[in-house]
């Protein structure tokens, strides 16, 4: 049977002050290996403590700039590498702007843009504030990923009146190398720090599938849940295995795997919105229940991811219709 040692406490390290409480991976791990029904009560305990336990806010994802990308993230489809996305230039900003007017109506409350980019060039950023301004004009959070920032950048996002940046940490940073080799995992908390800074609220979690254990999965938890203070949003990804990627053929990770790493991130950061990410599609309604009863409180909506496509909004409607969720 599945036993927590004594030894280990599943509570933050009393050393550290309320508000920076600091998780150990071997507590993240303790916390995996609970009966999933004790990890699951204790995900919903936390959840209800914070959150309305059956709204759900969703977010519309667009690539406004798809492909060639000069980074060796092996999972993704737009590096330059792979050959396996046509590279495409930034959209015109109107198209991206009729493209979020769908997404409103169809009833997403935020518009998240997404870049292929090492990060943006002065340029580009100019014209990706322009594109903030006109989606925030139409009563819409916004968020974007473009990538590094440079110093300065994130404020000229901040005027522009974004509301989150996207950037993940992906896997545990003793993980990261195996996966990532043309940027750093202290690169990533770099940019994070320049988005805090700015005053920005921090979109950030990872991807599970990449061939990690969970000693690693545990540590990105961990790593994610450390950030002083942790995002206000934690999307977490299932691969989604993109032929000619280098991990296209990676064994996919068990379901209950997944689950257990959504309650982990929900106990550990209790006040962020949990997002389950990409690799919905492919989950049964009843995968995607397990996950809001784990503590997920957040969808990508409408059709499309970045490259990939997404479960689709009549399906969404549908499913939480059956299980009397709240869409936000
Ligand atoms: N270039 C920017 C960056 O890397 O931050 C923004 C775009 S990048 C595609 C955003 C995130 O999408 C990645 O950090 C990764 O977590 C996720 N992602 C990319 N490809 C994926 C895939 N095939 N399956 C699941 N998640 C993926
Ligand atoms: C995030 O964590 N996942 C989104 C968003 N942030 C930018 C991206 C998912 C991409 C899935 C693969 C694709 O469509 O290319
Ligand atoms: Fe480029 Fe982002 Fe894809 Fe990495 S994840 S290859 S940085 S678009």
């Amino acid at each position: 049977m599945n036993t927590i040692s004594p030894a280990v406490s599943l509570t933050p390290a009393a050393a550290f002050p309320a508000g920076t409480a600091k998780w150990t991976v071997s507590q993240v791990e303790a916390l995996y290996q609970l009966p999933l029904m004790d990890l699951l009560f204790r995900a919903q305990q936390v959840h209800r403590e914070h959150f309305d336990p059956n709204a759900v806010q969703r977010s519309a994802l667009i690539s406004i700039k798809t492909g060639g990308c000069p980074e060796d993230c092996n999972y993704c489809s737009q590096s330059a590498r792979y050959k396996s996305t046509e590279r495409e230039a930034l959209m015109q900003i109107e198209d991206v702007l009729s493209a979020a007017r769908e997404a409103k109506a169809k009833g997403a409350t935020r518009f998240c843009m997404g870049a292929a980019w090492r990060g943006p060039k002065e340029k580009e950023l100019e014209v990706v504030t322009q594109m903030i301004r006109e989606v925030k004009s139409l009563g819409m959070e916004t968020c974007v990923t473009l990538g590094m920032l440079k110093d300065g950048q994130a404020d000229k996002l901040k005027d522009a009146g974004l509301d989150y940046y996207n950037h993940n940490l992906d896997t545990d940073s003793e993980y990261y190398d195996k996966v990532i080799t043309t940027h750093k995992h202290s690169d990533r908390i770099d940019t994070i720090a320049q988005v805090r800074q700015a005053g920005i609220k921090v979109c950030s979690g990872g991807i599970l599938g990449l061939g990690e254990s969970r000693r690693n999965r545990a540590a990105m938890v961990a790593q994610l849940a450390n950030l002083n203070p942790p995002p206000e949003s934690v999307p977490i990804n299932n691969l989604v295995a993109i032929p000619g990627t280098p991990l296209a053929a990676t064994e996919k990770v068990d379901s209950f795997e997944f689950v257990r790493t959504i309650a982990a991130a929900r106990i550990t950061m209790p006040t962020s919105f949990v997002r389950l990410s990409a690799g919905r599609e492919a989950m049964s309604d009843e995968m995607q229940a397990m996950c809001f009863f784990a503590g997920a409180n957040s969808i990508f909506y409408c059709d499309k991811l970045l490259t990939t496509s997404n479960a689709g909004t009549s399906r969404d409607l549908e499913l939480f219709d059956k299980l009397g969720l709240r869409p936000i």
